[in-house]
């Protein structure tokens, strides 16, 4: 087995730290990196992962059983195949893009100037905790049509949730933890779904309780997991991305001051942000038959994890691949939220992120916001950058001053309109 150097490990204190200081070694010399204390194989080469994430019946998404099932309470869109998977994708592509999308929006800016009013005025915050996190909570509750007033608790149940999916080595104490937190989540959701049967909204919930697969509605087990699935997918990668996109344009000043000047170069920003630092750093497979991957086998039946961090920085793929550089021709800004983007930060093929118009328009939305608001914003003297997480990674907090400017945060939405 090739290992990058002897008793490398992806699960390291070190690793975690700061991968990204790894990734050319591993993509070198272990391109098929083997943690026996798991018994995963780590992929890291971008040609590599594409070629799982493509290949949607010889690496399936089965692993997702143990992975997920158990939080989400039910099967989630990422394991289902054939004609359930169109049909129950579909239902949820209609209801996070087109006109659906273009009223989410609305509350989105309504969200974020209710959470920035009493912000704004200090000239300092902590991008991650002040703003972001709520931010991301309220947001996909709002989609989902569920009362922000509990915020504070459903993000607590996330937590759990997204804590077992995410975890690579859960002890039994904490397993028991996140399976509570889901167990409770589901008690929260189901006098919800029962009520918008009788009485459907405008929201995500009672589109899934409208919808039918084979003319048959969708069980209240399958409709809550598809709630879970969503409040996970749709929170989990929002504050990271948002922090990581203004880290970015701090960290290269004259890329900040061209942002600026056309806020239509922010959806270049975001997608070079997710291309540098993906939140979703892992996406788990099953290989069903043997694979060899650059020379070395992966045996039948074995788990295998897409590093997304660093196919995303693979030069054979992206010219000077740790810079961040917005303008960079390999980025191909135009594809860069849609299944056949360069990066693979929302993945690719069959399974590709459902939600990915959603996390652009949302990012740009409040970044759109955040930017004029945030004059001359930098790190805040003294704080230390640190991220956290091998499979969803992002800041731990990002503390910025800046000098408040004085506009409106809202001429166009308002929360009940
Ligand atoms: C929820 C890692 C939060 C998804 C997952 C079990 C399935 C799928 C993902 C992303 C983000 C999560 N996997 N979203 O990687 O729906």
């Amino acid at each position: 087995m090739p290992m990058a150097h002897p008793g490398f490990s992806v699960l390291s204190d070190a690793f975690e730290a700061d991968p990204y200081r790894h990734f050319a070694r591993l993509r070198e010399q272990a391109p098929v990196h083997h943690e026996p204390a798991i018994d995963s194989y780590f992929l890291s080469r971008h040609q590599d992962v594409r070629r799982v994430l493509t290949d949607h019946r010889a690496f399936t998404t089965e692993t997702l059983q143990a992975r997920a099932e158990p939080v989400m309470r039910g099967p989630v869109l990422a394991q289902m195949t054939g004609a359930e998977h169109t049909a129950k994708r579909k239902i949820v592509v209609q209801g996070l893009t087109g006109e659906a999308l273009r009223e989410q929006m609305h509350t989105v800016r309504a969200r974020a100037a209710e959470l920035l009013a009493p912000l704004l005025a200090h000239g300092r915050m902590d991008l991650v905790a002040d703003f972001g996190k709520p931010f991301a909570v309220q947001v996909t509750m709002d989609v989902l049509g569920l009362d922000v007033k509990d915020w504070r608790q459903v993000a607590a149940w996330h937590s759990g949730v997204a804590e077992f999916i995410t975890g690579l080595t859960l002890t039994p104490e904490r397993r028991r933890h996140c399976l509570e937190c889901a167990e409770q989540l589901e008690a929260y959701l189901v006098p919800v779904i029962e009520e918008r049967r009788r009485e459907p909204g405008p929201d995500l919930i009672s589109r899934l309780c409208a919808a039918e697969f084979d003319s048959t509605a969708l069980s209240v087990r399958d409709v809550t997991a598809l709630i879970i699935n969503v409040l996970a997918a749709a929170t989990e990668p929002a504050d990271k991305t948002l922090a990581l996109l203004f880290k970015h344009l701090i960290d290269h000043p004259e890329q900040l001051t061209q942002v600026r000047r056309d806020p239509a170069l922010l959806p270049a920003a975001i997608a070079e942000t997710l291309r540098l630092t993906p939140p979703v750093q892992l996406v788990p497979r099953r290989a069903e038959e043997a694979a060899v991957f650059a020379g070395t086998t992966v045996p039948a039946g074995a788990t295998v994890f897409c590093m997304i961090g660093a196919a995303n920085r693979d030069p054979a793929v992206f010219a000077d691949p740790d810079t961040f550089a917005l303008h960079r021709a390999d980025l191909g800004t135009a594809r860069s939220f849609t299944a056949a983007a360069q990066h693979l930060a929302f993945g690719t093929g069959l399974h590709s992120c459902v939600g990915a118009a959603f996390a652009r328009a949302e990012i740009e939305t409040v970044a759109a916001m955040l930017l004029p608001r945030l004059d001359q914003v930098r790190h805040r003297p003294g704080s230390r950058y640190r991220e956290t997480g091998l499979y969803t990674r992002g800041p731990v907090s990002l503390p910025l001053d800046f000098t408040p400017v004085r506009t409106p945060l809202l001429a166009d939405a308002t929360l009940d309109g």
